[in-house]
């Protein structure tokens, strides 16, 4: 600290929050931050300059947070995740301040409408799957409920590509969401650090002991870039800090002086690609040497950084886990344990009994793979070569470890392949989630059926092993971002009939509302305010598709990743069915029809040929659909592109239905139900992941369910493999409508014989009778409002439970055993800053 700055303050700079203060930060900043003049700002311009003066009461609050847990020496957990699917921030950051009435003010003030520059905002391309959506979800719930935490991960300059359609085709443009800056983001050249790669282990002798030396090729710099992530109505503000690759200097130098420029720019790109782009999370990156020097990357940059922290306490190193847990989003994060293990045994001298104890005290790891095929694994051949070091720790833990399954299960050779965490044959592999058991103190699930899958298919023999190791903690999302700020209009409801707006911060207040879930004037109210929201998502349709959509149409939505397993083939089946039979029908008969929007969103990994097929099915469906005069609105199916949380953030609040029909025991969770649940759209699922769950809080009578049960699924499938499951004629009549032609000369076959010939795995055909039934029951009930509007409001009411802020409590309570550490406000300047 240098003394003489302290009697300094910034009166003009401190960050009021008034209505003229904030016009007045907004100016400054369009003048001294973009250098622009006043009167010539663009609405992406005076986004920035708002995002500016947003971020300035941001930046006091963060440092305070951080200094604050520093002072009270408090324990921390470092949340490590390979992806946070933020999506935008402005407007969440302005809502958490609670300034949003302020803010709109000075905007309009100054001739700008708020929300016309939330809109400027690019998502944040940080993600891609549900566990970085769920990483995003916890920041929010870690900072609102002032847990210390810290978020660590990869800046990725590009994102999970942009989705555009053409033809019906889905083609991946590269999504550089950096094009307008990142505004959130502070660059600090001061926290860098050397990362090693490559390179070859010696044995030698030091201080007469053995001593393992590694003598890496290859070293890049890990650079932090820090968000802060403001806490909803707390001063507490937490950080996730993400690092970026760059080359380091001496490796550039070298060159350089050997007079080669051009090999030195290109080492100098070769090392920013380390944090160029994200891989999807369901295609297979297995065997790609750059996300095995990413995951590598990120874990290292944090350890390193975990431990310049810590060693700030002047604790002994054996007490790192009194100070510090980390939460490893997957196992994608778990050569941190291995990293910290090398660094306490090969830089600090520690014995690797002593260092061992101190990683699984500190460790825990969450799953959200179902499916044994699907854990990540790493080739040992890539492995001995990028990480040598960390490989030859692998076999050491191994040797121990299988030690203690011998001793459990003597002479069982079976268990020791089973369990070990190389895999032998038919290649060599390190299995990552075996590691990960082994070395955490702690390891759960995502949803109590997939936690008990965990326990019976995926992990028995560990679970017999360490049964007090394995827990369950239900995913849950933040209400703030997805019902206080994307569905205002119901938000204001809720607040009115439950006549408190403390619900944001205890969801479980909502299940007051089932006890006046019949009272006429709130369903009044409650389906003006989901019209008013149809009618957006209406217009947004307009405007993206040129499609003009009925807002008194049922709005049936499914919105996710576009995959196999989640089955959207079954619903365009079924939306096909619905079609050909309205068209059978006389004038009298349509009448009867519910009318639907079927509207879907996903984008399909770029190198998944099936899961592409599908979606050039839907929208070839919707194109004949849509054309045909004779259909009108009875029947319309919209394809949105470019899904992501700026895109839900409209859809989901519009949703009268949401579909969540994955095959039943393959959905870890699926989040995305509880966002709809909250926003009062009702459930047509399987009793799959978080349906279970909801389903039991709802109540079994207020969702659609249908479909095999998980346990059913076994025999199911076997009898389809062997021909025997009789196929419905209504099923096989789409497929050979398909196949004949009727929508569009693309070649389905391979998408047709994935369900024919006994190969239908996901039990599309099996579930087709039941899921036209449910249907029928949806239609006959969206005829009666009263009974509909009951159910819409009984889904919100019976969401508490899917809360992030449960989810956490229970990490920190039940894993990291931490507790709140909250700050009251500033302290003044010069007694601590
Ligand atoms: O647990 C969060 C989500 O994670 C996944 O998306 C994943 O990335 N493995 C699962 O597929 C989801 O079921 C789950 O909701």
């Amino acid at each position: 600290m240098h003394h003489w700055l302290r009697h300094i303050s910034l009166p003009s700079y401190s960050p009021d929050t008034d209505v003229k203060s904030i016009e007045k930060f907004f100016v400054h900043h369009v003048e001294y931050t973009l250098a622009r003049y006043r009167g010539n700002i663009n609405q992406m311009g005076a986004y920035r300059a708002l995002a500016m003066s947003v971020r300035d009461r941001l930046i006091e609050r963060w440092k305070d947070t951080q200094l604050y847990f520093k002072k009270n020496g408090v324990k921390r957990v470092a949340y490590l995740s390979m992806e946070y699917l933020i999506g935008r921030s402005l407007q969440n950051a302005i809502v958490n301040l609670g300034l949003e009435e302020n803010f709109s003010a000075a905007m309009k003030n100054l001739g700008y409408v708020l929300e016309d520059l939330y809109e400027q905002e690019a998502d944040a391309g940080l993600g891609y799957s549900g566990l970085g959506r769920l990483a995003a979800c916890f920041m929010d719930s870690m900072a609102t409920m002032d847990y210390p935490a810290w978020g660590y991960g990869l800046r990725y300059k590009y994102g999970m590509f942009y989705q555009k359609i053409k033809n019906g085709c889905q083609f991946e443009y590269p999504d550089y969401w950096l094009e307008n800056g990142n505004p959130w983001e502070v660059e600090r050249l001061d926290i860098m650090y050397p990362i090693h790669f490559y390179g070859t282990c010696k044995m030698e002798m030091v201080d007469g002991k053995p001593h393992m030396a590694w003598y890496p090729q290859q070293k890049i710099l890990a650079v932090a870039y820090d968000t802060p992530i403001p806490g909803y109505l707390t001063y507490n503000t937490l950080n996730l800090r993400l690092w970026s690759a760059q080359p380091s200097k001496e490796f550039d130098l070298d060159q350089f002086n050997s007079g080669d420029l051009y090999s030195s720019l290109g080492d100098r790109s070769h090392a920013e690609r380390i944090t160029a782009v994200l891989y999807p999370n369901d295609s297979s990156f297995e065997g790609k040497e750059l996300r095995l020097k990413q995951q590598y990357f990120m874990v290292s940059a944090t350890v390193q950084d975990l431990l310049r922290r810590f060693r700030e306490s002047k604790r002994q190193l054996t007490d790192f886990p009194e100070l510090v847990c980390v939460q490893m989003n997957d196992s994608h994060p778990t050569l941190a344990a291995i990293e910290l293990l090398r660094i306490l045994i090969d830089v600090e001298g520690m014995s690797y009994d002593e260092s061992y104890k101190v990683i699984c005290k500190s460790f825990s790891f969450t799953n959200h793979v179902v499916a044994r095929s699907n854990l990540e694994k790493w080739s040992i051949e890539l492995m001995e070569k990028v990480l040598p070091r960390h490989m030859h720790l692998i076999y050491e833990i191994n040797h121990h470890f299988l030690q203690q399954v011998e001793k459990k299960w003597p002479n069982d050779q079976g268990k020791l392949t089973h369990m070990s965490i190389i895999e032998e044959s038919p290649e060599r592999y390190v299995r990552m989630a075996n590691l990960a058991i082994v070395i955490c103190h702690s390891v759960n699930g995502v949803t109590e059926i997939h936690s008990e899958m965990m326990r019976t298919e995926v992990f028995p023999d560990f679970f017999k092993l360490w049964p007090e190791r394995f827990l369950s903690i239900t995913n849950g999302v933040t209400p703030r971002r997805w019902m206080l700020e994307a569905n205002r209009e119901m938000s204001d409801l809720i607040t009115k009939w439950l006549r408190t707006p403390s619900w944001t911060l205890n969801l479980d207040l909502l299940s007051d509302l089932a006890r006046q879930s019949d009272v006429g004037s709130l369903q009044k109210q409650w389906s003006l305010a989901k019209h008013i929201n149809k009618e957006r998502l209406a217009g947004y349709i307009e405007k993206t598709l040129g499609l003009k959509v009925s807002p008194e149409s049922l709005f049936d939505v499914q919105i996710k990743r576009v995959h196999q397993y989640k089955r959207q083939l079954l619903n365009i089946i079924y939306v096909i069915h619905r079609y050909t039979t309205i068209k059978s029908m006389t004038i009298e008969e349509r009448r009867k029809v519910t009318p639907r929007v079927v509207i879907f969103a996903g984008k399909a990994a770029a190198n998944y040929a099936i899961a592409k097929s599908i979606i050039q099915l839907i929208n070839n469906v919707s194109v004949v659909i849509n054309n045909d005069k004779n259909i009108g609105d009875l029947l319309k199916v919209v394809f949105l592109p470019n899904y992501c949380v700026s895109l839900a953030e409209i859809i989901i609040p519009a949703a009268d239905l949401s579909q969540h029909i994955s095959t039943a025991g393959t959905e870890a969770c699926g989040t995305s139900a509880m966002k709809f649940a909250m926003n009062g759209s009702i459930i047509l699922g399987t009793m799959d992941g978080s349906i279970v769950e909801l389903s039991k809080e709802i109540g079994e009578t207020n969702v659609f369910t249908f479909g095999t049960r998980a346990y059913d699924v076994p025999s199911r499938r076997s009898a389809v493999r062997n021909g025997e499951w009789g196929v419905d004629s209504r099923f096989e009549a789409v497929l050979s409508v398909i196949e004949r032609g009727d929508f569009g000369s693309h070649d389905f076959a391979p998408l047709l014989n994935s369900l024919r010939y006994g190969n239908d795995y996901y039990l599309l055909s099996v579930d087709f009778p039941a899921y036209v039934e449910v249907q029928d029951n949806i239609d006959a009930a969206y005829k009666i409002p009263n009974l509909w509007n009951k159910k819409s409001i009984l889904s919100t009411a019976g969401s508490g439970k899917f809360s992030s802020d449960r989810s956490i409590k229970q990490y920190a309570n039940q894993i990291w055993k931490i507790k709140p550490a909250r700050r009251s406000g500033p302290i003044s300047v010069s007694a601590e800053r």
